[in-house]
């Protein structure tokens, strides 16, 4: 196929949101920009997703680093990561997650291949059900899971009036953005993390550091269609696609540099 209509093909794929996830964005990019390795290249592939250092950060390497060099960290840092996710998870957890982070995936699944036994409660995630894609994958690598409309998430982690007695005892979030202050991760992720503190339930950040961003990183206001498709003209809508988690709510994160308190991980990036 012709270069440039791949190279568009896949543009467009990341700003619908048929390639998501922070890092499938950032892979999809650098294969897009070897088609087309000019600046105008660079300048569009960082206008579709505003809301994503790992795409500017991978971007910026081109021509520093080979295309190799740069594609081979995304398998090493989830490698790292899985490794010390497995360290989080004890017997009969109930773990509770967001969106689709491929980052959270694969270290669940590498979990439940490696020996660990828990289920999973997920979120559907509106208004674009990438919590659909989360649940479908680990049914098929054969865990619990059990899902949720994003509205019910203060019942899904609720303690009280459970019969069995056993309920989420940790929260696992991706993110797109790893600041010095906190993280940015899809919409609902900051009311989560807020119920799962109010709860004194754990929530820690699984994702690659190449998120991290000294700069201040816009919110994505998406298409309106997605939450009401013709809606009448003088409804309001708004429809942000991501939203700060401030660090007090976060327990740790796990990145391929370890297992963290968030202000240690930040003096890291920092160094
Ligand atoms: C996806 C999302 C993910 C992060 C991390 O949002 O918020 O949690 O991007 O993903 P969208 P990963 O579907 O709008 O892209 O771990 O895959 O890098």
């Amino acid at each position: 196929m012709d270069a440039k209509k791949r190279f568009d093909e896949i543009a467009e794929e990341i700003k619908k949101v048929k390639i998501q996830g922070a890092g499938n964005i950032a892979k999809s990019a650098l294969y897009a920009y070897s088609l087309i390795p000019t600046k105008e290249s660079i300048k569009k592939l960082l206008s579709l997703r505003p809301t994503e250092p790992m795409l500017e950060k991978v971007l910026s390497l081109v021509g520093k680093k080979s295309y190799m060099e740069i594609l081979s960290h995304f398998d090493s840092a989830q490698n790292g990561i899985n490794r010390y996710v497995i360290k989080l998870i004890k017997n009969k957890d109930r773990i509770f997650t967001h969106c689709h982070s491929t980052n959270v995936v694969n270290a669940l699944v590498f979990a439940k291949k490696s020996w660990a036994k828990f289920e999973v409660y997920n979120t559907e995630t509106r208004p674009l059900f990438q919590g659909r894609r989360t649940a479908d994958e680990l049914r098929k690598a054969g865990i619990k899971v059990t899902m949720f409309v994003d509205s019910a998430s203060a019942i899904a982690m609720e303690k009280e009036n459970r019969k069995d007695k056993v309920y989420v005892n940790k929260v696992f979030l991706g993110a797109d953005a790893l600041l010095h202050n906190g993280i940015i991760n899809k919409i609902g992720s900051g009311l989560i993390s807020e119920l799962a503190y109010s709860h004194k339930i754990p929530v820690y950040i699984i994702a690659d550091s190449w998120k991290y961003s000294r700069k201040k990183v816009p919110i994505e206001n998406r298409s309106l269609n997605e939450i009401w498709n013709r809606a009448p003209k003088d409804i309001r809508i708004k429809n942000p696609a991501f939203e700060f988690v401030p660090k007090k709510y976060i327990t740790g994160i796990v990145t391929e540099l370890g297992i963290m308190k968030y202000d240690k991980f930040v003096k890291k990036m920092r160094n």
